[in-house]
C-alpha cells in the first residue's frame, strides 16, 4: 500500500490541501486534506482531476540546446557563459529574467537573489505583474506594506460578502462554495460586480452589471454614501488613519447617487440597494481580483475599495475586510521574497538602508539599487535591442503578454532565450536557444503562500522524470557556474527557505509585519512535516497600527478614469477571463479528457441583438479584431454580456488551435503605479466569418503538429483528441492528418458531406466527418469507440443500435453528465433545487463546481413547464 502524501494543488490561489496517493510510477489518486484549513477536504473541479495530468505526455525531458538533445553541463556553462558575457559587455540591466507565480517560494527566493545581489540589475519580473501587481501597489499605498488583511476565517464570519471583478465560481470555486455555505447557514448576503452576468451571480443576492471601468466611481460613490448616512468611523479614522488634502471634498462633490449611476450604467434603485446593504452591514468583506486588478486604474480601483474599508473601520475586525483573491498557487511567496522588479526582497523596496541591508545579508557584490523593467517594459526593450539575454521561467508570455504578436517577435529578436518550463513545445519555448527540463508538480518540493497568507508544503510524489530537475536547482547551478559558489550553496529547499525566514526577520524591528523569524531555524525534519500556517497573525491590523513610518493608514485620493465613447472603426470593447476547467495556457489543464468537456473551443460572447445586427448566428465563426491583431473565436450569444462588450477566454494556443488567441488582441497599455496591464478592456471589432464546410476529426494517440485549415482546435478525449474544423477550399487535404489503416466512406454528395473512418487491426484510428451544408452527428459516441475492441463500417452511421440521445454539452464533468441530460431531469422528475438534482442523477455532488451551471439552468426553465409536466 503506498502511503498518501500531503501536498497543496498545483493551481489556483485558494491553495487546496491535496492528499496524494501515488498508484504507479506516473498514476495517482488525488482527493482534498481534510486537515488543510483552506480547503477541508474538498477540490473544485481543476483539483479532482489533477490525477489526468501527471502523464508523461508532451513533457520536456532532457535538457535542449536548439533542436538537440544536450548534458545538463554543457546546458548549464552555456547559459552561465551567456549572460556572464552580455553583462561583462552590455552592462547588468541587458539582461531579464521573467519568473512566474507558478514557482514555489525556494526557485523564487534563488532566482531574485542571483539577479538582483549578484548580477546586479532588478530585471527580474514575473507574470504576477499581469495578475497582482496592482493590488501591491495599493497594499503599499494604503498600508505601507503589501498586505492582505484577511483569512477565509473571515467569510464564515461576514455578514455581506462583495466580489469585484471576481468570477468566484470559476476560478476560487473552493472559496465560492465556502461562501456559499456562509449564505446557506448564516444568510450571508453576496453582491457580485461584474459586467458580465457569470455563473458566480447565480448564488448571489444581487448583481450589479456596472460598465466597464467604473469600479472607482461606484466606491466612491458609496464612500459618499456612507460618510452622509454617518456609516463612517471617525474614531477609527482619527487616530488610524491618514487622510490627503482635499480628500473628503473630492468625495462629497459629483458622488451622489444619481450621478455614480449614470457613470456605471446601472439602474438608481439597484446601487441604492446595494448602498442600503453595505451602510447596513458592518461585518462586509470585499474581495476582489482581476477585474479590479487588470485595467490602466487598477492601483486607484484597489485603492478606492481599500478606501471605503478604512473610513468605515470595516478592517481587522472579524468578517470586515477588503480581500485581494489571488490567482496563481504561489502569487503571494513570490511577493514575499520581493520577486517584482518593482521590490527588492522580504517586503523591502529599494529604500537606500533596504538595498544596504540585503546586501549585507546576502553578503552580495553587486546590489541592485533601483527598480528595474516591468513585464511589458521589459519585452519592449527587447524588441528595442536593449536586453540581450532573456530566462523565461514557469510562464508562457507568446501566449499571455498583451500585444503577443510583439512580445512574439522580441522573444524571435532577444539574442539568447532560455526557457525552462516542464512541457517541450510551447508557444514561447519555440523561440528558444536553450530548454531546461523543470520539476512539475508532483515532483517538485517547497512551499507556497495562499491568497489568505498559509503557507503550505508541495511535496513529491513522482520520481523526476527523465532528467527534469527543481527549479531552483537550476538556477543554483547557474549561479555557482557564473563564480558565487558560496553564496548558492544550497543543497535542498530546506536550506532556501530557513535563509528566507532570516531575511524577513533580519533587522526588523516591527516595521515589516512579513516576519518568519520561527521558520529561520527550524531543522530539515521539521520543513518535511511542515504543518500549513498563516503569517502575520491571524488578524493583521486588528491594533489598527499599520507598516507606515507613522503606524497610521492612508486614504488614496482616487479619480474616475475618463471613458472615451467607442471608435467607429472599434465599436466593441474586449474583455478577456477564464473558463472554469482550464488553467491559462492549458499546457497542464489541457490534457485531462474530463477537464476538456466543459468548454470544447474557444468562444466570443456576444450579446443576441449585437449579434443579430452584426448577422452573426449562434455557433457562426467570428473573427475578433483590435488593433494590435486578430483571431477567430465560435460565436456564443449570451444575454450575460452587455450591449457592445464581448469576452474571450485566454486558454488557446498555437499548440492547439488555428484561432482562439486571445493574447494577440489586448493593448500594452499599462496601469502608471504597477505597470500592470489593462487585460479587460480593448477596443475590438467582430465579424462573421463564413466557411464553405465544417467538420471534425477524431485521432487515436498520436497528434499532427497543425491541421492545415482556417480552424482547427483539438481537445484531449479518452483515448485520442477531438478536433473541431471549418475552412474554404477542398477539405480533402484534412486527410492527409488521417493515420494509416483500413479506410471506409460515405459520401452524400447532396448536402456535400464525406464521413471517413480509419480502422487498424479492427479498432478505431481515426474519423474525418465534412459537411458543406449538412449537420454533423455528436461527437459522444464516436469518441467513445476508440476505446472500444472491435468496430466495423457501422462506425459511419455515427451512433450505437438503439438511437442514443445526445447528451448536450458537458455540466458536471465529474460524473460525465450533459445539458440535455440535466434538462429532461428536471422536466422529467419536476426537480426544483440543486440538490434535487443531485440526488436524482449525481450532477454536482462531488466536486461541486457546476452547481452555479445547475442553477442557473434551473432558473431558465420556465416553472409552468414543470408543473406541465407533473
Ligand atoms: N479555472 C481557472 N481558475 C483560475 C485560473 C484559470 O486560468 N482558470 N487562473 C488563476 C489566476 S492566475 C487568476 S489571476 C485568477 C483570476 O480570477 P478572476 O479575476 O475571477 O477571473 P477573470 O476571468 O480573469 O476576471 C474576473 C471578472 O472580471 C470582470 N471584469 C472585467 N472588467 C471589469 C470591470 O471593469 N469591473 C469589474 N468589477 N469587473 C470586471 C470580468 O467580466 C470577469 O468575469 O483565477 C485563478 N483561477
Ligand atoms: N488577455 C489576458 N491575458 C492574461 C490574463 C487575462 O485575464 N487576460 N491574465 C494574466 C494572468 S492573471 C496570468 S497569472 C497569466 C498566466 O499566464 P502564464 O503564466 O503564461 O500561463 P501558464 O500556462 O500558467 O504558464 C506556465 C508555464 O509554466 C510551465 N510550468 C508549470 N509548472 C512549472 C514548474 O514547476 N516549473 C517550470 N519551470 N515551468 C512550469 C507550464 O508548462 C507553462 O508553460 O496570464 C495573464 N494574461
Ligand atoms: S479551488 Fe480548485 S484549483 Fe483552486 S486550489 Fe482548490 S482545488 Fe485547486
Ligand atoms: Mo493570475
Amino acid at each position: 500500500m503506498n502511503q498518501a502524501i500531503r501536498t497543496t494543488c498545483a493551481y489556483c490561489g485558494v491553495g487546496c490541501g491535496i492528499s496524494a496517493t501515488p498508484t504507479g510510477p506516473r498514476s495517482v489518486t488525488i482527493k482534498g486534506d481534510e486537515a488543510h484549513p483552506a480547503n477541508g477536504g474538498r477540490l473544485c473541479s481543476k483539483g479532482t482531476h489533477l490525477g489526468e495530468t501527471v502523464g508523461l505526455e508532451g513533457r520536456l525531458l532532457h535538457p535542449m540546446i536548439g533542436n538537440k538533445r544536450a548534458s545538463w553541463d554543457k546546458s548549464l556553462d552555456l547559459v552561465a557563459k551567456k549572460f556572464r558575457e552580455t553583462v561583462d559587455r552590455y552592462g547588468p540591466d541587458s539582461v531579464a529574467f521573467y519568473v512566474s507565480g507558478q514557482l514555489l517560494t525556494e526557485d523564487y527566493y534563488v532566482a531574485n537573489k542571483l539577479m538582483k545581489g549578484f548580477i546586479g540589475t532588478s530585471n527580474i519580473d514575473t507574470n504576477s505583474r499581469l495578475c497582482m501587481s496592482s493590488a501591491v501597489a495599493g497594499h503599499n499605498r494604503a498600508f505601507g506594506e503589501d498586505i492582505v488583511p484577511a483569512s477565509y476565517d473571515d467569510l464564515d464570519e461576514a455578514d455581506l460578502i462583495v466580489l469585484v471583478g471576481s468570477n468566484t465560481a470559476w476560478c476560487h470555486p473552493i472559496v465560492y462554495q465556502r461562501i456559499q455555505a456562509a449564505r446557506a447557514a448564516r444568510g450571508t448576503k453576496l453582491v457580485v460586480i461584474d459586467p458580465r452576468r457569470t455563473e458566480t451571480c447565480e448564488g448571489a443576492d444581487l448583481h450589479l452589471a456596472v460598465k466597464p471601468g467604473t469600479d472607482v466611481a461606484l466606491m466612491n460613490g458609496l464612500l459618499a454614501w456612507c460618510d452622509a448616512e454617518g456609516i463612517t468611523d471617525p474614531a477609527f479614522v482619527a487616530d488610524h488613519v491618514n487622510a490627503p488634502e482635499g480628500f473628503w471634498e473630492h468625495i462629497r462633490t459629483g458622488h451622489d447617487l444619481w450621478t455614480t449611476a449614470k457613470t456605471c450604467d446601472i439602474a438608481p434603485a439597484l446601487l441604492e440597494q446595494f448602498y442600503k446593504l453595505f451602510a447596513a452591514t458592518p461585518r462586509t468583506v470585499t474581495m476582489f481580483s482581476q477585474g479590479i486588478n487588470q485595467s490602466i486604474r487598477g492601483t486607484d480601483q484597489v485603492n478606492a475599495i481599500l478606501n471605503v474599508h478604512l473610513a468605515t473601520g470595516r478592517i481587522g475586525k472579524p468578517g470586515a475586510a477588503p480581500f485581494s483573491i489571488t490567482g496563481q498557487p504561489n502569487a503571494m511567496g513570490g511577493r514575499e521574497v520581493g520577486g517584482l522588479a518593482s521590490t527588492l526582497a522580504a517586503h523591502m523596496d529599494f529604500a537606500p538602508e533596504n538595498v544596504e541591508r540585503v546586501g549585507r545579508f546576502w553578503a552580495a557584490p553587486a546590489m541592485a539599487t533601483k527598480p528595474g523593467l516591468k513585464a511589458v517594459d521589459l519585452f519592449r526593450q527587447i524588441n528595442e535591442g536593449r536586453v540581450k539575454a532573456l530566462w523565461v521561467m514557469a510562464t508562457n508570455p507568446a501566449v499571455s503578454l498583451p500585444d503577443a504578436g510583439s512580445v512574439r517577435e522580441a522573444l524571435e529578436a532577444v539574442p539568447f532565450l532560455v526557457v525552462s518550463d516542464i512541457i517541450a513545445d510551447t508557444d514561447t519555448s519555440v523561440h528558444a536557444d536553450v530548454r531546461l527540463p523543470a520539476a512539475g508538480w508532483g515532483e517538485k518540493d517547497g512551499t507556497v503562500t495562499n491568497s489568505d497568507r498559509t503557507v503550505s508544503r508541495q511535496r513529491p510524489f513522482l520520481a523526476l522524470p527523465g532528467e527534469a530537475k527543481p527549479d531552483w536547482w537550476i538556477v543554483k547551478e547557474v549561479a555557482r557556474r557564473m563564480g558565487w559558489r558560496n553564496a548558492f550553496a544550497y543543497d535542498r529547499p530546506a536550506d532556501i527557505w530557513r535563509e528566507h525566514a532570516r531575511l524577513t526577520a533580519y533587522q526588523n524591528d516591527g516595521a515589516r509585519l512579513l516576519n518568519l523569524r520561527a521558520q529561520a531555524t527550524i531543522g530539515n525534519d521539521a520543513y518535511e512535516a511542515m504543518e500549513p500556517f498563516r503569517w502575520g497573525g491571524e488578524r493583521p491590523f486588528a491594533d489598527g497600527r499599520f507598516s507606515t513610518p507613522d503606524g497610521k493608514a492612508r486614504l488614496v485620493l482616487t479619480k474616475q478614469m475618463e471613458l472615451q465613447e467607442p471608435l467607429k472603426a472599434w465599436p466593441m470593447t474586449l474583455n478577456t477571463g477564464r473558463y472554469r476547467d482550464q488553467w491559462h495556457t492549458m499546457t497542464r489543464t489541457g490534457l485531462s479528457p474530463k477537464l476538456a468537456r466543459h468548454r470544447e473551443e474557444p468562444l466570443v460572447d456576444i450579446h443576441p441583438q449585437d449579434a443579430r445586427d452584426l448577422g452573426i448566428a449562434d455557433g457562426d465563426l467570428a473573427r475578433v479584431q483590435t488593433a494590435q491583431g486578430n483571431s477567430i473565436f465560435r460565436a456564443s450569444l449570451s444575454e450575460g454580456q452587455r450591449r457592445g462588450e464581448i469576452f474571450t477566454p485566454i486558454h488557446w494556443t498555437d499548440q492547439i488551435s488555428n484561432g482562439g488567441r486571445t493574447g494577440l488582441l489586448p493593448r500594452p497599455l499599462v496601469d502608471p503605479h504597477s505597470g500592470q496591464p489593462g487585460f479587460k478592456s480593448t477596443p475590438a471589432a467582430i465579424e462573421k466569418v463564413a466557411t464553405e464546410w465544417k467538420g471534425f476529426l477524431i485521432l487515436r494517440g498520436e497528434q499532427p503538429a497543425k491541421v492545415p485549415c482556417l480552424w482547427a482546435t483539438r481537445v484531449t478525449v479518452p483515448g485520442g483528441a477531438l478536433y473541431e474544423v471549418a475552412g474554404n477550399g477542398d477539405p480533402a487535404r484534412l486527410e492527409a492528418c488521417l493515420p494509416k489503416g483500413d479506410r471506409v466512406e460515405a459520401v452524400d454528395l447532396a448536402r456535400g458531406t464525406r464521413r471517413i473512418a480509419i480502422i487498424r487491426e479492427g479498432k478505431l484510428a481515426g474519423v474525418l466527418f465534412v459537411t458543406r451544408t449538412g449537420l454533423l452527428p455528436s461527437r459522444d459516441w464516436l469518441i467513445g469507440q476508440l476505446e472500444a475492441e472491435e468496430v466495423g463500417v457501422s462506425v459511419l452511421a455515427a451512433r450505437g443500435p438503439g438511437n442514443q440521445p445526445d447528451k448536450g454539452a458537458t455540466i458536471c464533468v465529474c460524473f460525465d453528465i450533459g445539458l440535455n441530460q440535466i434538462v429532461a431531469a428536471i422536466r422529467d422528475q419536476s426537480l426544483v433545487d440543486v440538490p434535487a438534482i443531485g440526488k436524482a442523477i449525481g450532477a454536482g455532488t462531488n466536486c461541486g463546481s457546476c452547481r452555479p451551471a445547475l442553477a442557473n439552468i434551473l432558473a431558465q426553465i420556465p416553472q409552468e413547464t414543470l408543473h406541465a409536466a407533473e
